[in-house]
């Protein structure tokens, strides 16, 4: 049986890459100095791959996986030459806007990022219009393929499919993407080629879009593209992850590659129809691992259906994790300080490509040849379903007791908002942030203190504090409406709430890439969810106490918790979401006794749990409202409860959203230049919302007028007594020198609107 691997973490156990291009940024460290650590974190990937059959090569990025395809595939906005450099500033002025050394001159826009199918990693948008042109340039896959043929690696390319690239990019023109494919075809086949020029003999292929639901247009150009494509290069695999293929079956197993993979744990029970569909030469790779949590896979179950299969297809049977290993942590060895019962339910990418290796080993030599290993991992197995830990009768009943009436305010937006009016007193165009502001160094080095027991809870405390304090005397002096706390006392909005509640557990290294350098530590979630004691209350009080402005407080809603958490795999996630629901809403309610008058619930996570396939839309949506729902109106009707959303493709979703019924909304918008608001063209959203009009994910400053021409178009479409102005995400990845100008630009906007009012 072949062993391989779609893809491997590319930050690295001690988040190297993350430290390395963080200099390289700053003018720290030399772009040979890059290139040096990034050379040696993919040297050590492979040799943690070298059991394999086949590692991936060109599965390693300095920023994004889809941008280097752009790059491959000669396809570069305009503006990534604006200021001359590097094909490496280049790279980096698309992925961030800025180049080192370049000046803040705001010309040059960021790419747009969007999130990766219904993962928490963000990806590049391709950038389409009717005058795209393609050419090939293979210096990055040549480059990472002769370290590998250096290595001895036994090297697979790996490329993001031609049907995919197109499918996630975007039309600035509203020309049609599709019309592009007869060209981008041209460079693919120059690309496979070029592959096998090289001597390689598998490419994989990476076409995840297939388990998208695709009209028939796009189900049209994956054959005529892979028609195209026949006779050019090594052979390909077809990869396909992160859902069953459904209707797409029967396409992707007719197309003319020696192999696909498919994705096993979420598509198991379309195994025995793609062995029938697949002929007789085809290779079949099943992906048995999950790549996307991190439990321990019970490999007994796994060799129980498996062995069939294998004795079905032999050596035409490939294994391997379900998806790149990108979302999950290195290594399970660095984590030193979780409890011993729980870390013997785990396996971070490391410890899976062990467990393919055994898999690998039991279907060609016999279960008997790693025995031991099979009943070490079966007795963890069992030890995780009988565990005391997992299983509180107290939140079953508190759950089976969740009545309809909790998902429900008192009364309807409008009456609420005159008893809110009341008592917050805005002005018209309020302004706001997300509620993050700028995570210092003094706070980073404060918790590592904290946490090595270098600094006392009470020095912590005061620490925190003077943050805080600082924080609301720089919204005041900006003259903000709406102030926050600023959130220096949490590392991340999941993981510190994680950490608050019963049935999380958290790692100390579990890193996971989110975006270019930065990173999640996703906690654990493996039992019934419980909150022990109030867990922000004594933190929003303190910010309170310092002004008279309404402060808001700040918490991370239920389907957030859950879709950016490991969650347990023993019950259904609507389940593990409601008993997230009734934590937040206990937290909720001590906020509103504690005089907050103004709640946000952050569902920044909403819409990338949404099913891949749309058939599956309206289960996901009615248990994730309901679950927000129940966390956040056990209030009365003065207090105000806001949300915030990131990367949302909205139009879509648009009811669901107001089914939320939230009094106000601030959304992500500004990368797309507020593009999302075609959304309220058809639809009377009835709440406040704030679209948001300053890029935090991009170092430039924004000026007013650019935050004035967003608000003006925004006003064109929403009534403008339902309008905010805010940022279109939190602070906290931002230098508070980039904050202020921004900010004060922001405000100065708002002035202006209410005066032309
Ligand atoms: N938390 C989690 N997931 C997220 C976000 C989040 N996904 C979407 C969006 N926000 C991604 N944005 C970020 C922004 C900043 C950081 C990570 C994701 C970040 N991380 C620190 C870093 O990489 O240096 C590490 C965090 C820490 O210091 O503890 O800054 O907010 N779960
Ligand atoms: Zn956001």
């Amino acid at each position: 049986t072949t062993t391989h691997n779609l893809g491997f973490p590319r930050i690295g156990a001690w988040r190297e890459l993350k430290f390395a291009l963080e200099r390289y940024w700053q003018g720290a460290a030399t772009a040979g100095e890059l290139e040096a650590q990034a050379a040696g974190l993919r040297a050590r990937h492979w040799a943690a791959q070298s059991a394999l059959d086949f590692a991936p090569v060109g599965d390693f990025s300095l920023y994004d996986q889809v941008l280097d395809m752009s790059f491959t595939l000669g396809h570069v906005p305009a503006r990534a030459h604006s200021h001359g450099g590097s094909p490496l500033d280049q790279y980096f002025r698309v992925a961030r806007g800025r180049a080192p050394g370049d000046a803040d001159c705001g010309c040059v826009h960021a790419g747009e990022m969007t999130k990766w199918f219904d993962t928490n990693y963000h990806y590049i948008v391709p950038e389409f219009d009717a005058a795209t042109t393609f050419a090939l340039d293979t210096s990055r896959l040549q480059a990472q393929l002769r370290e590998a043929q250096d290595l001895g690696v036994r090297a697979k390319p790996v490329i993001l499919g031609p049907l995919t690239y197109l499918w996630l990019g975007k039309s600035k023109d509203g020309s049609e993407r599709l019309a592009l494919l007869p060209a981008l075809l041209k460079v693919y086949a120059g690309l496979l080629d070029w592959l096998a020029s090289e001597g390689v003999e598998w490419v994989q292929v990476d076409e995840p879009a297939l388990a998208t639901s695709l009209d028939a247009r796009w189900r049209q150009a994956c054959q005529d593209a892979y028609a195209a494509l026949q006779g050019h290069g090594p052979k390909l695999l077809l990869a396909t992850y992160f859902g069953p293929l459904g209707e797409n079956l029967p396409l992707a197993c007719g197309l003319p590659v020696a192999g696909l993979h498919l994705d096993a744990i979420n598509a198991g029970h379309e195994v025995a129809s793609a062995i029938a569909l697949l002929a007789p030469q085809q290779i079949l790779s099943l992906g048995v691992v999950d790549g996307r949590n991190i439990w321990k896979t019970d490999l007994h179950a796994t060799l129980a259906w498996l062995e069939p299969v294998q004795r079905q297809l032999q050596e035409r049977l490939w294994i391997a994790p379900s998806c790149s290993l990108l979302h999950v942590p290195v290594d399970l060895e660095l984590e030193t300080d979780l409890a011993p019962e729980i870390r013997s339910w785990l396996a971070f990418a490391v410890q899976k490509l062990e467990e393919l290796r055994l898999l690998a080993s039991a279907l060609d030599h016999g279960r008997v040849k790693v025995q031991e290993a099979l009943l070490a991992n079966a007795a963890a197995v069992d030890r995780r379903r009988a565990s005391k830990r997992v299983h509180q009768p107290e939140v079953a009943r508190a759950v089976a007791a969740i009545t309809p009436e909790m998902g429900q305010r008192s009364s309807p937006h409008a009456q609420r908002l005159t008893e809110q009016a009341a008592v917050l007193n805005l002005p018209s165009y309020p302004t706001t942030t997300i509620g993050s502001f700028p995570q210092t160094l003094d706070i980073r080095q404060a918790r590592q203190r904290h946490k090595r027991g270098e600094l006392d809870a009470a020095g912590y405390r005061a620490a925190m504090q003077a943050e805080i304090r600082r924080c609301v005397r720089e919204q005041e002096a900006l003259g903000l409406d709406v102030l926050v706390h600023g959130e220096a006392e949490r590392n991340d909005m999941v993981e510190y709430f994680g950490e608050q509640l019963e049935g999380y557990a958290f790692s100390a290294n579990g890193w996971v890439q989110s975006y270019g350098s930065r990173c999640v530590k996703p906690p654990i979630l493996y039992g019934d969810v419980r909150r022990p004691r109030p867990m922000t209350v004594e933190w929003i009080r303190y910010a309170q106490s310092l002004t008279d402005k309404p402060m808001k407080g700040m918490l991370t809603g239920p389907v957030t918790m859950l879709n950016w958490s490991f969650v347990r795999d023993d019950q259904p996630r609507a389940a593990t979401c409601r008993q997230l629901a009734l934590a937040i809403r206990d937290e909720v309610q001590d906020l509103e006794r504690a005089g907050v008058r103004i709640i946000q619930i952050d569902e920044a996570a909403l819409r990338e749990g949404l099913p891949l396939r749309r058939e599956r839309w309206d289960e996901y949506l009615g248990w994730a409202v309901e679950s927000f729902r129940i966390a956040a109106n056990g209030v009365h009707d003065a207090t105000q409860i806001h949300t915030h959303m990131c990367y949302s493709e909205f139009n879509d979703i648009i009811e669901a959203i107001a089914a939320m019924d939230a009094d106000v909304i601030t959304i992500e918008t500004s990368r797309s230049g507020l593009e999302l608001l075609d959304a309220f063209d058809g639809f009377r959203y009835p709440n406040g919302i704030g679209p948001g009009v300053y890029d935090i994910h991009s170092p430039n400053t924004p000026s007013r007028e650019q935050i004035l021409a967003l608000m003006r178009k925004a006003a064109a479409r929403i009534p403008p007594a339902q309008l905010w102005v805010n940022p279109d995400c939190g602070l906290k990845t931002r230098r508070w020198e980039e904050v202020l100008p921004a900010l004060e630009n922001m405000v100065a906007a708002a002035r202006t609107l209410r005066e032309a009012a």
